[in-house]
């Protein structure tokens, strides 16, 4: 294959160091060497996660800042990340959109410092309900596609996570078909606005209800390169989710 399979995992505010314990005890058996993997524990164990997790799995914050340090109270920079070993970073993901409202402005400076400062991304985007019964669901991610573009130089650092709100944490999981086709759009997007060959390496991912159960006839999807999964990994099903694809 062309890109390599990729599969996050969004821990988001869940986890105690026991909890932790058990789920690395269950990624550390990992032996998958056709998928990256990635996971995001709550940035408060990141540490913790980072010394006691196996070098086949990488780690991710959460979020970070758009500025390297000063007083930004509660705040954490790519800067911190990267000093402490993580590399990766989820942004704009569709709970800081929504809930913590982060706008397309934020999240394109904070795509930029956080590639500026060497960690890669993996910014989020996708419709809300109201925007797909409008039909307006490929203006919405066209529109949140364009301020991460205008701050992308390097795209091997990049990885688009397309997470349709409605799908999201609600047991409502796209359908192969419904997620292949705003994927393929994506991916179009991409080499009109930037290049035929970012668009055939640009990974983009799937996220929301991803499971045991939906994953495989999910990747199965040609412009779907992987998951970015929630709920599902923090379970042992999520070993499956990494095998999608193997
Ligand atoms: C979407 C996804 C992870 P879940 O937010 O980013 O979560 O798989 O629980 O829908």
């Amino acid at each position: 294959a062309e890109r390599k399979f990729f599969v996050g995992g969004n821990f988001k505010m869940n986890g105690t160091k026991a909890s932790l314990d058990d789920i690395i005890t269950n990624l550390n058996t990992v032996n998958c060497p056709v998928t990256d993997v990635v996971v995001a524990p709550p940035t408060l164990y990141l540490d913790y996660v980072i010394n006691k997790i196996t070098s086949q799995v990488q780690v991710a914050s959460q979020n970070c800042y758009k500025v390297s340090k000063g007083a930004y109270t509660g705040e954490v920079s790519p800067a911190m990340l990267t000093d402490i070993g993580v590399n990766w970073v989820v942004l704009g993901h569709s709970e800081r959109r929504h809930v913590f409202n982060e706008t397309n402005e934020l999240i394109g400076s904070k795509v930029k410092h956080a590639l500026e400062s060497g960690l890669s991304v993996i910014p989020c985007i996708g419709e809300k309900l109201d925007e797909r019964e409008a039909g307006v669901t490929e203006q919405v991610v066209f529109e949140q596609m364009k301020f991460i573009k205008d701050n992308v130089e390097d795209w091997t650092k990049v990885v688009i996570a397309y997470e349709p709100v409605w799908a999201i944490g609600t047991g409502k999981t796209a359908t192969p078909g419904q997620a292949q086709e705003i994927h393929e759009k994506l991916r179009k997007w991409l080499a009109d606005n930037v290049s035929e060959a970012v668009a055939k390496s640009t990974r983009i991912i799937y996220g929301g209800s991803v499971n045991g159960g939906n994953c495989k006839e999910l990747a199965k999807g040609k412009d779907i390169d992987g998951f970015l999964v929630g709920g599902a990994s923090l379970k042992p099903e999520f070993l499956d989710i990494i095998k999608a694809n193997a």
